[in-house]
């Protein structure tokens, strides 16, 4: 188990988001958890996530370990969706911004592991083949749940322990790293026997409901948001939950 190469990781992580910001004002401190392989159940994905769902070994083979981020949005960012059904610019900019800063990562994940004689393995999103039924072969949120970095909310979402406001990114190595605990207990209210629902208030949409989450129908949204915010990326997004909830920043207080 090499310790010092996770603590490398972890702050190589950090560093990106502190020198794309330094100010402060998009993103909050990351989040960076580790799997190996033999250690975590990532067999199952296919059962959980789909037959059509890629195992590490597809992304690189011979792959040991799985490394999974998290840069989770400042309150300013957050907020800014709060009100209304539409989602705000701020939110948009952020969501590509930070799909550019995960990219970087990933890239600078990659040298210093090849420096170190590891090969990494990314998977590359291509949109068009999760446009037609909306799954990817590759969950981010499966993948940073198995790196110990969260549990998943009510809402769909992974909740690590800065809350479920920001974005996940993942990639594999050959590298063998030492593995992050699992959460001890859920962090949803509703998953710890509680009872909250926020999120689901908060779909207006109607996409995220008591019974189910249909993602045709938030796909739906996200688009009207993306013809309404006309930008130079597509800004496809929505949000709202997310925003505004007791998990937004946090692992939520819940007591019985
Ligand atoms: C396609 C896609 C969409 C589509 C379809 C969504 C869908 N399929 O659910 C649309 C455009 C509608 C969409 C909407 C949104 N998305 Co989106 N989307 C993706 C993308 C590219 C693939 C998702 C996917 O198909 N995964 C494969 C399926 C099989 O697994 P899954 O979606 O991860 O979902 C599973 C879990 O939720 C799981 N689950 C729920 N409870 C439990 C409990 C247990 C124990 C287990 C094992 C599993 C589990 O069950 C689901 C099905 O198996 C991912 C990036 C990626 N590659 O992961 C981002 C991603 C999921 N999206 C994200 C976000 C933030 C959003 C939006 C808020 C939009 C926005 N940015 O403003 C909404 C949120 C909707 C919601 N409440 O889930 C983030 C989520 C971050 C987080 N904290 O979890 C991701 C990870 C992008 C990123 N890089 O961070 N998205
Ligand atoms: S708002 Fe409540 S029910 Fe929804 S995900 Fe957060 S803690 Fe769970
Ligand atoms: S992202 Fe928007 S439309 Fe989709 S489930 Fe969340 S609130 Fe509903």
């Amino acid at each position: 188990m090499d310790y010092l190469l996770e603590s490398q990781i972890r702050g190589l992580v950090q560093g990106c988001v502190r020198r794309s910001d330094p100010e402060r004002k998009i993103w909050r401190d990351s989040l960076t958890g580790f799997a190996q392989i033999d250690d975590r159940p990532f067999d199952r994905l296919r059962t959980w996530a789909g037959e059509g769902h890629l195992l590490p070994d597809d992304i690189l083979p011979g792959a040991e370990s799985v490394i999974s981020f998290f840069i989770p949005f400042t309150e300013e960012v957050t907020c800014s969706n709060n009100e209304g059904t539409m989602a705000s610019k701020d939110w948009g900019e952020t969501y590509v911004r930070t799909r550019d800063l995960i990219e970087e990562i990933g890239f600078e994940i990659t040298s210093i592991l090849e420096a170190g004689g590891f090969n990494c393995g990314v998977h590359q999103e291509r949109y068009d083949s999760t446009v037609k039924d909306l799954v990817s072969p590759w969950s981010h949120r499966h993948i940073a749940w198995l790196c110990g970095l969260g549990s998943f909310g009510r809402n769909n979402l992974l909740i690590t322990e800065a809350g479920c406001s920001g974005r996940l990114g993942s990639l594999v190595t050959d590298a063998p790293l030492s593995t992050t605990p699992m959460p001890e207990a859920e962090y949803c209210i509703e998953k710890q026997g509680g009872s909250c629902g926020v999120c689901i208030g908060r779909c207006a949409k109607g996409a995220l409901t008591e019974e189910d989450y249909d993602r045709y129908s938030c796909r739906e949204q996200c688009l009207d948001n993306a013809a309404n915010l006309k930008g130079e990326d597509l800004m496809d997004v929505c949000g709202k939950c997310l925003t505004k909830l007791p998990c937004t920043f946090r692992v939520p207080v819940f007591s019985r």
